[in-house]
C-alpha cells in the first residue's frame, strides 16, 4: 500500500446545488487530505482532454453540455489507496444504482448529474492531476494525524 493522490471534481450539478460543503465533508470525514483545491469553469476544450476517452461515445456530447454548464470545484485527494478510496465513497456512476452511504447514493438519482468525479486508476490520476493543477498549486503537509489513521505500513 502507498499513498495515492487523485483527481477529484464537485461536478456542476454539486455546486449549484449548494453541495460543496457536504462532499468536502466526507472526503475530510474519511481521513483523506485535500491538498489542491479551486474552483474553475471547464471549457470544451478542457473537458474533451479530461474526458479524452469519451469522446467518440454518443453521450458525450451531453456530458459536455454539462460539464461545462457552471462552476466546478477541483481537488487533488491524497491518502493510502486514495484513488479506490474515493472511488468507493463516490458510488456508482448511475447514482441510482449506487448504495446508500455513497456520496452518489445519498444525494442523487441520475446517471450524468451524478455530483462528483474521481480518476479510476493510476495513470488517469496523474494525467487528469496535470490537465487541472499545476505543480504549485499543489501544498502537501506533512499529516499531523496521520498516527491515528493508519498504521505506518498502510501508508
Ligand atoms: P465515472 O464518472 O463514474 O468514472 P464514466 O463512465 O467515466 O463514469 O463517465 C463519465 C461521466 O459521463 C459520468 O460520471 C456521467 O456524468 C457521464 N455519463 C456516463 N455514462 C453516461 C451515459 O450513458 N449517458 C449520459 N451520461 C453518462
Ligand atoms: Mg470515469
Amino acid at each position: 500500500m502507498s499513498l495515492e493522490r487523485t483527481l477529484i471534481l464537485v461536478k456542476p450539478d454539486g455546486v449549484q446545488r449548494r453541495l460543496i460543503g457536504r462532499i468536502v465533508s466526507r472526503i475530510e470525514d474519511k481521513g483523506l487530505s485535500i491538498i489542491g483545491m479551486k474552483m474553475l469553469q471547464v471549457t470544451p476544450e478542457l473537458s474533451k482532454k479530461h474526458y479524452a476517452e469519451h469522446v467518440t461515445k454518443g453521450f458525450y456530447k451531453d456530458l459536455e453540455a454539462f460539464i461545462t454548464s457552471g462552476p466546478v470545484v477541483a481537488m487533488v485527494v491524497e491518502g493510502p489507496e486514495a484513488i479506490t478510496v474515493m472511488r468507493t465513497l463516490m458510488g456508482k456512476t448511475n447514482s441510482r444504482e449506487s448504495a446508500p452511504g455513497t456520496i452518489r447514493g445519498d444525494l442523487g438519482a441520475s446517471r450524468q448529474m451524478n455530483l462528483i468525479h474521481g480518476s479510476d486508476g493510476p495513470e488517469a490520476a496523474a494525467r487528469e492531476i496535470a490537465t487541472y493543477f499545476a505543480a504549485s498549486e499543489i501544498v502537501a503537509a506533512p499529516n499531523a494525524l496521520a498516527a491515528h489513521l493508519w498504521a505506518t505500513d498502510e501508508e
